[in-house]
């Protein structure tokens, strides 16, 4: 399986977090994304080659472009008014409030973003579309008959709507892949096994029937994203039907996360799909720092021979996942496991 990697993930960071009462270090850092293209490496999964650059015309079929606009230009007026800092926002337009667009950058990170986990740095837009572009080179690969391909993707994706960023996402490298095989008139069904549910990529596709999004993921009713991810979010208008959320318990193990992954599959086989999309996070992992699933590293590996077993072209997109020292074990040991099935 080829893997698509570039180094222009290092340009950006993330901010500190509180974990377990403690003031910690950021867990999306770009360390991440070093040990996972060790991993491949290491157990020789196959090619690494760096992205193309598709510009910006594949970036604003999945988001607005005055979003796209603000992304591009946020650090540049934020360091003219705070001096070089990363930026983050204070405020936001919650219950009764008017969410129209403001005219500063300040109030426009307010506006664009929804979480304060996010800071957007001096390289964060450089990163960011370098993202995408991985994510898209992954797609032509997919397109021009690869099996299988990953896109090692740093920062993730799957939290950024059409014109919102957070959760450490900016641009949705998976929605801005999907839409591109959606494009060539194929139907996708995109997978996302990160912790967290994808409030980016289910609102992006909300009103689509061409585009399947399941997602398996911590009950929002006590994790991350808290405001999406109910099992109620069907899809609305043509899209609904096309969108399956299954919430977990905290503290889930790979014997119940199986059986929804299970129910996940089935699903997708009666959607006869032409692509698989997974949006590749290993957070589900027992010691990840900001998660409380209880998946161990074997269990990854059966993730991916059970996605295998659909028997469909599958590009992986790389979203969330800390725990540092596994993480490129994880993550191999799902793409392994597809391989090898
Ligand atoms: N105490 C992804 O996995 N904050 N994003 C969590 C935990 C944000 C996760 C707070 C988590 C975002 C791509
Ligand atoms: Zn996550």
């Amino acid at each position: 399986m080829i893997t698509v990697y570039s180094e222009d993930h290092k340009l950006h960071h993330g901010r500190a977090e509180l974990i377990d009462g403690q003031l910690k270090p950021p867990v999306e850092k770009p360390e991440r994304a070093e040990m996972i293209l060790r991993s491949v490496q290491e157990v020789g999964l196959g090619e690494v080659i760096p992205p193309e650059d598709f510009g910006l015309e594949p970036i604003l079929r999945a988001h607005s472009p005055e979003f796209v606009t603000f992304l591009q230009t946020a650090y540049g007026e934020w360091a003219e008014i705070f001096g070089e800092r990363d930026a983050l926002p204070l405020n936001w337009a919650v219950r009764g409030f008017t969410p129209k667009i403001p005219k500063t950058v300040e109030g426009k990170l307010s506006y664009y973003s929804f979480d304060a986990a996010t800071p957007i740095t001096a390289g964060t837009w450089q990163a960011a579309t370098s993202s995408a572009n991985v994510a898209l080179t992954g797609q032509r690969l997919i397109s021009s008959g690869e099996p299988a391909a990953f896109a090692l993707c740093r920062p993730p994706g799957h939290h950024a709507a059409a014109d919102l960023y957070g959760g450490y996402c900016f641009l949705n490298n998976a929605a801005i892949a999907a839409q591109a095989f959606a494009e060539e008139g194929k139907h996708v069904a995109l997978l996302d096994v990160d912790y967290h549910h994808g409030n980016g990529t289910q609102s992006i596709f909300h009103g689509r029937s061409d585009i399947f999004y399941i997602s398996l993921h911590a009950d929002p009713a006590y994790d991350y994203p808290y405001f999406s991810g109910y099992a109620d979010e069907r899809g609305v208008g043509e899209g609904e039907g096309f969108n399956l959320n299954l919430p977990l318990p905290l503290g889930t193990d790979w014997g119940d996360y199986k059986k929804a992954l299970q129910t996940a599959l089935m699903r997708i086989e009666n959607f006869a799909p032409d692509v698989l999309l997974v949006s590749l996070g290993v957070d589900s992992f027992v010691d990840d720092p900001i998660s409380s699933f209880t998946l161990q590293a074997q269990d990854f590996s059966e993730l991916g021979a059970r996605s295998a077993s659909l028997g469909l072209p599958t590009l992986f997109v790389m979203e969330g996942g800390y725990a540092v020292k596994t993480l490129g074990k994880n993550v191999t040991n799902v793409l392994t496991g597809f391989e090898n099935k």
